[in-house]
């Protein structure tokens, strides 16, 4: 039939790339980008399949976040706006390894009818695409177009170059019926800001000397839409260096990678920046991490990672959550007791989680990648999820969401302009600033800048709300890193039989001592995690660990 031989012809196109096996790792297929044509040509194939399936608008996004210029990406958004649902995931790996387009054809054709997804060419499927600035994007962007129209009755909706959240942000928009343009996500986020910082107790501190705060946007996506939304923000002075306009090139000696695992200063900044505020986003501009130039002149930096942010976050929510509930006020047939719970990954900082403990919260694990974490998250009525690279968001449930809009308004009839009314205010700022569906540098950028002017903080005493235990992280290049088995949110190995122990025994060695290995990802290595009560410690603990993996 025409279907098929419409497949037939288009995937010869593009035949996939010889020995290599690819996999849709933590966030989809990475690999460089010169052997990528096929795989996004086929994940678009998969996107009209998801979007026919569940009769909802889905997105592609072209971008390999972090990793070096020559790399590259693609993932699938799914209609809620978080990461494709993992059972698709084996399915994504088939197709993207069938050897010939007869073998993708029939691989398609059973998944077709295995999930009973309407193939007939009458329902109709609809793909957002974004990608990052990477020179390679324009062309996968092609060839994900060619593998949606070898699809019947699938359309693809071209958004140009978009952050990897904004992607997330218009999916979830569309299918909730929102509008989903750039100009409209950036009216948002700016709104719900300038709410946060109306609500500044005590007057508002606008334009006080120390409201700059200077961001590296890693001479990508992120760099150039904050040179944008910085001019329809009241409230705050955004400098954007490594904004993509000049000569550097992506994530190169720039971005949130970069400082949260260096620890030095990104390229362009230096001994002048001494205790300004600075902060560094990553390639795509899903991760955020804040950091200021200490005054011995050399080229470290105190970082406020992810763990920090989390932590920042927690205090206010937790703040207002507490004005707001507060007893005393039975009077209100309408209380709710919110369930509020933050989530890690082991890549927490173990000084982090005795903080967050010590607040009260409770805190979970999971394994790696935000599809862990965001669905765990999801089960509170305000989750927190952040990793230490700084990927995290705050979700906050629909029931608790809608408690919060009655209460809004019923506080608002009574008293408008108390505290509680205030409190109530705020938290439905935050749901409104804060992406729901995935973990966004801009938005959480904007809640830090908001919170901090609340707390009338500088960035020393926020970082100083805990002391970083010292730790050091490394990769390991192997033979073969699927041979690490993990468990127990990837604290302990399973496999290769012993290597668990000896590691036991090398933590053993050292006060405060903690240290686990994982394979990557995303990269083909296995990473090596160690903490210790002294630089020297966790140095050598992690050194010592690489060699048992070697
Ligand atoms: P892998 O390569 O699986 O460690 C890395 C990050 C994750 C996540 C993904 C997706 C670390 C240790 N790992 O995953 O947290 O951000 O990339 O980009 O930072
Ligand atoms: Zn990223």
């Amino acid at each position: 039939e025409e279907q098929s031989s419409l497949l037939l012809k288009s995937s010869s196109l593009f035949p996939p790339p010889q020995g290599v096996k690819l996999s849709y790792g933590t966030a989809g297929f990475r690999a460089d980008a010169s052997i990528l044509k096929s795989t996004v040509y086929r994940v678009g194939i998969l996107a009209a399949l998801r979007s026919l399936k569940t009769q909802s608008v889905v997105g592609l996004m072209i971008t390999a976040s972090h990793n070096k210029v020559t790399d590259n990406g693609v993932k699938i958004v799914d209609p809620s706006g978080g990461m494709l649902s993992q059972e698709w995931e084996p399915f994504a790996d088939q197709l993207a390894n069938a050897p010939t387009p007869e073998a993708l054809l029939s691989i398609i054709r059973e998944f077709v009818e295995k999930e009973k997804i309407p193939f007939d060419g009458v329902q109709s499927a609809e793909i957002l695409l974004g990608r990052d600035t990477r020179p390679s994007g324009e062309s996968l962007l092609e060839a994900a177009k060619q593998g949606i129209s070898s699809i019947f009755g699938a359309i693809a909706l071209d958004l140009g170059i978009l952050t990897t959240p904004q992607l997330h942000w218009m999916v979830r928009a569309r299918n909730k019926g929102i509008t989903a343009t750039e100009p409209a996500y950036f009216q948002q986020i700016s709104s719900s800001f300038r709410c946060l910082i109306d609500l500044i107790p005590n007057g508002a501190k606008i334009n006080k000397p120390d409201s700059t705060v200077v961001v590296d946007g890693a001479d990508g996506v992120g760099g150039e839409k904050l040179e944008v939304l910085k001019n329809i923000l009241t409230g705050l002075v955004v400098e954007v260096r490594n904004s993509g306009k000049g000569e550097g090139l992506l994530n190169d000696g720039v971005g949130a990678d970069y400082v949260q695992k260096e620890k030095v200063v990104p390229r362009g900044f230096g001994s002048h920046d001494v205790g300004l505020r600075c902060a560094s986003l990553d390639g795509d501009a899903d991760r955020l991490v804040y950091f200021s130039v200490p005054a011995d002149s050399s080229s470290n930096i105190d970082l406020v990672d992810g763990d920090k942010i989390l932590s920042l976050f927690a205090l206010f929510i937790k703040e207002q959550l507490n004005i707001l509930t507060k007893k005393g006020n039975e009077k209100s047939t309408n209380n709710f007791e919110a369930h509020l719970g933050v989530v890690q990954t082991a890549y927490a900082n173990g000084a982090a989680t005795d903080y967050l403990k010590q607040l009260g919260l409770e805190v979970i694990f999971t394994p790696t990648g935000v599809k862990h974490l965001h669905e765990k998250a999801a089960q509170f009525d305000i989750g927190i999820y952040f990793e230490a690279n700084g990927h995290g968001t705050i979700l906050f449930s629909e029931s608790f969401l809608s408690w919060l809009e009655a209460r809004h308004n019923e506080l608002t009839s009574e008293s408008e302009g108390s505290e509680q009314q205030k409190a109530a205010v705020r938290l439905l700022a935050v749901s409104k600033l804060i992406n729901q569906a995935v973990g966004d540098a801009l938005s959480c950028l904007l809640l830090v800048e908001a919170i901090l002017q609340h707390m009338d903080w500088s960035i020393h005493k926020w970082s100083e709300l805990y002391q970083d235990l010292p730790s050091r992280q490394l990769k390991v290049k192997v033979v073969d890193r699927t041979a690490i088995v993990t468990t127990n949110a990837e604290t302990v190995a399973v496999s290769p039989p012993g290597i668990q122990e000896a590691i036991d025994a090398e933590i053993a060695k050292y006060p405060k001592g903690r240290c686990f290995i994982r394979p990557s990802g995303t990269e083909d290595v296995v990473r090596v995690y160690a903490e210790a009560a002294t630089q020297e410690d966790a140095d050598s603990l992690a050194n010592s660990v690489a060699k048992l993996v070697d």
